[in-house]
């Protein structure tokens, strides 16, 4: 198949707030420094939806979603030398170039080089590699793993151990990374340290077992959903608390810092929410507190505190798949994995093939699903 179209299935997103379709697209052979990648497994991200929904500001249709995915190089553009066909790989929609002014400045994760082309939905040379019915579809998040093949930048594609299962190393592309990496990257959460993660999603419940891994005293799980309790304890929280059933008169930002002694070290929020955003830099430390923002929020939001809150030595940040490298640092949390010291197995809930998509979405929206995996 090397230098021509594959047509295969896709889950197409025609328009904003419609289910997807199921097509047979055309998927353009790889060009300079591109890889063409056999999708096997993806996992579907809140994300997913956001941009499904109508309300990422840089949505745009009709396009190919997904990008939690993994599976084998099939064919490589001219000058691609980081991967090479039959390799096991990972879909990276924060690349790393290893040359731009971010990847040099030592100080992010996040890659100059293609953001651009990648936000507008297509590849760096400006067009598209998947056509259906006579049209070009957009790429998302220069990944697209809603489909059995994908092309990408080959900055945007790392190889992983081949022994990893791949319907798990699909996890790292997204979920699982994002917490675990924010918790010891962006936060780099210390040994005895208290810390409160707000939502027991996958990357919640990731954030503490990074923060477990760090040595974190106090793991403090809020989630106003009772059923998220086990789930937080399973991963290593030490406490959990239901906003919802607070006595009257009592807020959440009131609860964890009595539970705290005047405040968490760290806290974090994983559900998208800008009132959330708000009680978790106000349960913070005076004078150290630091909240990490994960959730990302519908066009239109704002977040807002007084001031005096950073006056008085709170920090507010935020990151991206969890401040990770992907080329770099990809290949270390397959490794830990694979080693059986970061837990991924256990986020898997529900199981799908690439064609049930569509109740994928429906069972991510509901409660009792962390991740689903479709197979592709
Ligand atoms: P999820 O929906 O599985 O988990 C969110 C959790 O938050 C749920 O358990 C829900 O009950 C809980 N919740 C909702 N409202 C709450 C409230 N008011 N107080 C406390 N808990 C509340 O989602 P997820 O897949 O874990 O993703 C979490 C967020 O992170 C999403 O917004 C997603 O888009 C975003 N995300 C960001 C990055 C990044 O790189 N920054 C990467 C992946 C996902
Ligand atoms: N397009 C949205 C922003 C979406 C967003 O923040 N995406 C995260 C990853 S979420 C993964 O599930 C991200 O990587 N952001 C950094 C970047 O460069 O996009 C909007 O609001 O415009
Ligand atoms: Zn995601």
């Amino acid at each position: 198949t090397v230098g021509k179209t594959i047509t295969c299935k896709a889950a197409v997103a025609w328009e904003a707030g419609k289910p997807l379709s199921i097509e047979d697209i055309e998927v353009l052979p790889p060009r300079a420094h591109e890889v063409r990648i056999q999708i096997k497994y993806t996992g579907v991200c809140h994300t997913d939806a956001y941009t499904l929904s109508g309300k990422d500001p840089e949505g745009a249709f009709p396009v190919v979603l997904g990008h939690e995915g993994a599976g084998i190089v099939e064919s490589i553009g001219e000058g691609v030398t980081s991967v090479k066909v039959g390799d096991h790989v990972v879909a990276l929609y924060t690349p790393e170039c290893k040359e731009c002014k971010f990847c040099k400045s030592g100080k992010t994760n996040l890659c100059g080089k293609i953001r651009a082309t990648q936000g507008k939905g297509v590849m760096p040379d400006g067009t598209s590699r998947f056509k259906c019915k006579g049209q070009d579809l957009l790429h998302f998040m220069g990944t697209s793993t809603f489909s059995q093949y994908t092309v990408v930048a080959d900055i945007s594609v790392v190889a992983v151990q081949p022994e990893a299962p791949m319907d798990r190393t699909c996890l790292l592309g997204c979920g699982i990374t994002t917490g675990y990496g924010a918790a010891r990257n962006t936060a780099n959460v210390e040994k005895g340290s208290n810390v409160a993660i707000f939502g027991a999603g996958c990357v919640g419940l990731s954030v503490v077992q990074g923060a477990v891994e760090q040595g974190a005293a106090k793991i403090i799980v809020v989630d106003v959903n009772p059923t998220k309790e086990e789930w937080a304890f399973k991963f290593g929280a030490t406490d959990f608390v239901n906003p919802t059933k607070l006595p009257e008169g009592q807020t959440i930002v009131d609860k964890l810092i009595e539970m705290t002694d005047g405040g968490c070290d760290y806290t974090f929020d994983c559900t998208g929410n800008v009132g959330v955003m708000r009680a978790a830099l106000e349960a913070c430390h005076k004078g150290w507190g630091q909240s990490i923002v994960i959730g990302v929020a519908a066009a239109g939001q704002e977040i807002s505190t007084r001031p005096f809150q950073l006056v008085t030595g709170r920090v507010w940040k935020g990151c991206a798949f969890g401040g990770v490298k992907g080329r770099s640092q990809l290949p270390n949390l397959v490794g830990d994995y694979l080693a059986g010291k970061l837990k991924v197995d256990e986020f898997i809930t529900h199981r799908k093939n690439l064609t049930e998509i569509n109740e994928a979405f429906d069972i991510m929206k509901q409660g009792d699903c962390i991740r689903a995996v479709l197979d592709c």
